[in-house]
Parts: C-alpha cells; sequence; structure tokens
C-alpha cells in the first residue's frame, strides 16, 4: 500500500481546510506508533460530531495510535455514535448496515487474501453495543464459530446512545435511560466469555482509562487475527450524555466502577495465540516501549 494513501485532488491545494491538509501531511501510514505518540501525528479530525467528553471518542482515538499496520488496515463500522467519527480519521474503513458488520468484515478479509496472497491486510470491526450484542450478535457469532480472521471491538457505551437511550443488551442492571425510565431488568450480557467459548483466541476487557493496555490489547488482538483466530475486544466506554455525568467526569466514573469491581480488566490468550506472541520479538520491545 502506498504511504500517500489520503490525497488532495490536483487543483484543490488551495482551498482544502488546514486540518484535512495537516492530516494528508501527517497521518499515521508507515511509522510504528503507539498510544504514547499520540499528538506527535494527526489520525482525526478536529471538529469530530462526538459529545464532549465521550469515552468512545477517546477509545477510537486510542484504537487508532495502535493499529500495527495502519495503511494496510481495514475499519467496518455500524451504525451508531462511532460511526460519524469514521468519515474523517486517516484510515480506510467502510460503513456497514446496522448490525452487519461481522458479515461484511468476513467478506472483506477473504477477498483481500485473495486479492493480496502476499501481505498482511487487517481487517478490523468497530461496532457499538447495540450492534454488537443485540442486532448483530448472530453475524458476530457465525464469523467467530467459522473462525474468521478478523478483530471485533465493542465501543460498550452500555447504551443505545444515537437514537436516544434505549437499553442495550450491555446496559447494567437497573440501569434508568432517557427510553428506559423503570430501569432494565436483566444483568449486562457476558460476552468476553460467549466470545471465548466460540472460538475466540484473543479477548480481553479494558478501558480507555487505562490507555497504555488498551494500546497493547488492541495490537495484540490484531496480531492474533492475523495468523491465529478471531479476536475480541470490549471496551468500557460508558456514555456521558445518556447517563447525565459532566463531560470532565468520565474517566473518574470509569475508573470508580473498575475499584467497586463492576468493571474488569481481563485478557484471555489461547495457548496458541500465546506462543505465536511470545514468538514475535517485535511485539515484545513494543510493549515495553509503551
Ligand atoms: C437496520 C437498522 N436498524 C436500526 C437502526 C437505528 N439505529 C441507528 S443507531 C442505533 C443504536 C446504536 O446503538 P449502539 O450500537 O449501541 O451504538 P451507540 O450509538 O450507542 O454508539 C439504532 C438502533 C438503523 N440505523 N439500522
Ligand atoms: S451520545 Fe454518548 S456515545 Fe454518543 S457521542 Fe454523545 S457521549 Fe458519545
Amino acid at each position: 500500500m502506498s504511504k500517500g494513501l489520503f490525497k488532495i485532488s490536483p487543483g484543490f491545494e488551495d482551498v482544502m481546510p488546514a486540518e484535512y491538509k495537516e492530516l494528508v501531511n501527517n497521518g499515521p501510514y508507515g511509522k510504528d506508533l503507539g498510544v504514547s505518540d499520540l499528538g506527535t501525528f494527526k489520525e482525526l479530525i478536529e471538529e469530530h460530531p462526538l459529545c464532549a467528553g465521550c469515552a468512545e471518542a477517546l477509545a477510537l482515538r486510542l484504537i487508532l495510535a495502535s493499529l500495527p499496520n495502519s495503511e494496510d488496515t481495514v475499519i467496518v463500522g455500524s451504525t451508531g455514535c462511532s460511526s460519524l467519527l469514521f468519515p474523517q480519521v486517516a484510515v480506510q474503513n467502510i460503513h456497514s448496515l446496522f448490525g452487519n458488520q461481522n458479515a461484511v468484515a468476513t467478506g472483506l478479509k477473504r477477498a483481500l487474501r485473495l486479492r493480496f496472497p502476499d501481505k498482511v491486510k487487517d481487517v478490523l470491526v468497530i461496532a457499538g453495543d447495540g450492534a454488537t450484542v443485540d442486532i448483530g450478535l448472530d453475524m458476530v457469532m457465525q464469523s467467530w464459530f467459522r473462525r474468521e480472521l478478523i478483530t471485533t471491538i465493542m465501543l460498550d457505551n452500555e447504551v443505545y446512545a444515537n437514537t436516544g437511550g434505549q437499553e442495550s443488551g450491555m446496559s447494567p442492571q437497573g440501569a434508568v435511560l432517557h427510553m428506559a425510565p423503570l430501569g432494565k431488568k436483566f444483568p449486562k450480557v457476558n460476552l468476553p466469555e460467549i466470545a471465548r467459548e466460540a472460538g475466540c483466541a484473543y479477548v480481553a476487557t479494558i478501558s480507555p482509562a487505562l490507555p497504555r493496555r488498551l494500546g497493547k490489547v488492541v495490537r495484540r488482538a490484531i496480531l492474533v487475527a492475523r495468523e491465529i483466530g478471531p479476536s475480541y475486544v470490549q471496551i468500557f466506554c460508558p456514555c456521558p450524555t445518556n447517563f447525565k455525568w459532566p463531560s470532565a467526569q468520565v474517566l473518574q466514573k470509569i475508573r470508580d466502577r473498575q475499584k467497586e469491581g463492576i468493571f474488569k480488566v481481563r485478557e484471555y490468550v489461547s495457548p496458541e495465540a500465546e506462543a505465536y506472541l511470545a514468538g514475535l520479538e517485535v511485539v515484545k520491545q513494543h510493549d515495553e516501549e509503551q
């Protein structure tokens, strides 16, 4: 893949906004970056439409800074708050119909392997909890059963945020939301456990309050999905707008929930994936530097 992935069409150099020119001239391609490098390159245009303090936006920036091979990565998104950000990132991405993301990613990954047999092409799904655990669960699980070599990342904001606050399978029991005024009656779906049982070789839960660990987890998940099997990362990023938290308190709320044991950081690595990762010297070095 050319490092000049995003280009300004000839004749438009003078009229393109300065921040887009910066994205073109200082994107992440061909650099070995990690979350510690955020701020030294341009991964996202400033004026994105997500709310102030949105933990999904933070998680997305950290994911973008952790891709091991950004110029040869395609992200498959789904309808939801995160999809508003995708048109403005410096990575190739596809928008899929709500819930279809793992089916689209499966076809794409297979096609890329046929078209570029000698190249590594990473395919990453990034979708909300509604798209992953509710409407898309069938296709998510079928991709795991078949051991498709893709990474699935759920942005777990614990609500259908983009449509105004319905409860999702990931809303905690008792959660009172804009459109669930009586409180949710059932506990959160344990998707990490389901992912492990369904055949994922690497499963992790993490939050943007732990940026370096998030970077490490995303990197490991993508590397495992190259060779060993599907991987799943669940990022706890509750929605301040729907839970009515002040923007500046989101990370503290996440840390509080971790202290209370409501949110737990977890990592499952299959023995095969463990051996594979241990053999990748370059991963170890990078992880130590972060
Ligand atoms: C096929 C289809 N069904 C329903 C919708 C309506 N819809 C758009 S966004 C959304 C909720 C998204 O929730 P989630 O996946 O949790 O992402 P979030 O917005 O919370 O980040 C729904 C139901 C749609 N756009 N397409
Ligand atoms: S509604 Fe919630 S998840 Fe959506 S952009 Fe706003 S803070 Fe983020």
